[in-house]
């Protein structure tokens, strides 16, 4: 049966065994450091977060414009001036830059900005990466691998393909699908320059080569899914270019391959275009187009997450009913510890131990740091009360189930799910 839990040393076991469980981090926006400066790291980085610059600009009265043209360090100053010395910095992404910094191990009182910048700069990258996974006490992240960008594609056709690098284990590859399924019109004429004979009316024969190029980045990256941002209008099926090359090519190739489609759903890209990466919003979408993905395709699978705290409970309930439907994560405006300890609550009370609770969106490695010491908190907090609430019944839990849960909710349930035959 193994070691009995008792109450009143529940919280200390759980919070031991959720700080102790390494993580795979199933989504963020990190590159394995062999890919050159496309990873972004540092004090300035962690400062100039596409979320806390929306955050300044809401109230410093310089153009938005004239903030693009102020250097990186400028523009540090100007959020850390703002955010962090003009105002209590209490908001999600600014506490997560102090947990980072008080994880490192330095002197958040002493608010000193130059200090900060002199530690990540006498870094070594490679040492830090290590540093950084050991603190997060993590297994490995998934990337963001977009083959449409210019940067990154030569990375992988240049030095990944011919041996030059290979990749880090730590950082497993997703090839992100965004181009291709959301910008069809324009992006046919990219595939027939790299020598897929296709068309924008997506014949047969474009079909047969669009499912030769998911197969050729397939082979190349190895991707733990197949993901694509949809807006919050994403309707399935339809009469688009997008609906036709979800049906004909990315699904029988998901299934070919065994590699997850991975429909991340409802951003309003860009409400604010001044606002660059700041700037998408967030809209509620017709989770019945989810559900006819999961009811259409059963042998498929799907990995999803919604932008929408509505969608999220929709998407628990689907959840229910599809086990080629895995949830995941608390996305973006919903990784915030109020919506988090929501969510989650919600996810246990409905999927149990058969959900993936949480990813980082890191776009920064640092971020890693500050984003699971928060989750972590809540997770375990969460885990408690429904420990409790269990043991209320009489039902007797051991250490060694804890673990279980634990594992499967930080992790191993993207790798079951895998795995899993329909
Ligand atoms: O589409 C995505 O992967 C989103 O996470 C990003 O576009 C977004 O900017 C982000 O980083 C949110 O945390
Ligand atoms: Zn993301």
């Amino acid at each position: 049966m193994g070691e009995q839990v008792k109450i009143d040393n529940l919280a200390a076991v759980v919070n031991e065994i959720v700080q102790d469980t390494q993580i795979t981090d199933v989504h963020t926006h990190l590159y394995d450091p062999q890919f050159g400066d496309l990873l972004l790291w540092g004090f300035e980085e962690l400062v100039t977060y596409h979320y806390l610059i929306a955050e300044t600009m809401r109230v410093v009265e310089l153009p938005y414009e004239k903030y693009w043209q102020l250097s990186k360090t400028e523009q540090a100053k100007l959020i850390w001036e703002t955010l962090f010395l003009q105002n209590s910095p209490y908001s999600e992404a600014c506490r997560g830059v102090l947990t980072t910094l008080k994880r490192l191990g330095l002197d958040v009182a002493a608010r000193d900005f130059e200090g900060y910048r002199k530690f990540f700069a006498t870094q070594e990258l490679d040492e830090y990466v290590k540093h950084v996974f050991d603190i997060a006490n993590l297994k490995c992240v998934v990337m963001t691998n977009d083959p449409f960008d210019d940067q990154e594609r030569k990375v992988w056709l240049e030095q990944v393909v011919p041996g030059k690098i290979v990749p880090d284990p730590s950082f497993r590859a997703a090839l992100r699908l965004d181009i291709l399924l959301n910008s069809w019109e324009s992006t046919w004429q990219l595939l027939k320059e790299w020598g897929y004979e296709v068309t924008v009316e997506l014949d047969d024969i474009s079909i047969k080569e669009v499912q030769r190029f998911l197969k050729d980045w397939i082979e190349i990256m190895d991707p733990v899914y197949m993901a694509v941002s949809l807006p919050y209008d994403f309707r399935f099926p339809e009469a688009s270019s997008r609906s036709k090359l979800i049906e004909a090519c990315i699904l029988p190739v998901s299934l070919e391959t065994d590699v997850p489609f991975a429909p991340m759903v409802g951003v309003r890209r860009r409400i604010n275009p001044a606002l660059q990466d700041a700037g998408d919003g967030v809209g509620k979408m017709d989770i019945g187009a989810i559900e006819y993905l999961c009811a259409n395709f059963p042998k498929n699978k799907f990995l999803v997450t919604l932008l929408s705290r509505e969608n999220q409970h929709e998407l628990a309930v689907l959840a229910r009913k599809f086990r080629n439907l895995m949830p995941f994560g608390c996305w973006w405006f919903l990784n915030n510890p109020s919506l988090i300890d929501e969510i989650t609550r919600m996810r246990f009370e409905l999927l149990g131990t058969s959900t993936i609770l949480q990813h980082s969106d890191a776009r920064i490695l640092d971020q890693l740091i500050y984003k699971w010491d928060h989750s972590r908190r809540l997770i375990s907090e969460t885990l408690v009360d429904k420990y409790s609430d269990l043991m209320d019944t009489g039902w007797v839990l051991t250490k060694m189930e804890i673990r279980r849960d634990v594992e499967k909710l930080m992790g191993e349930n993207l790798w079951d799910f895998l795995e899993r035959k329909l």
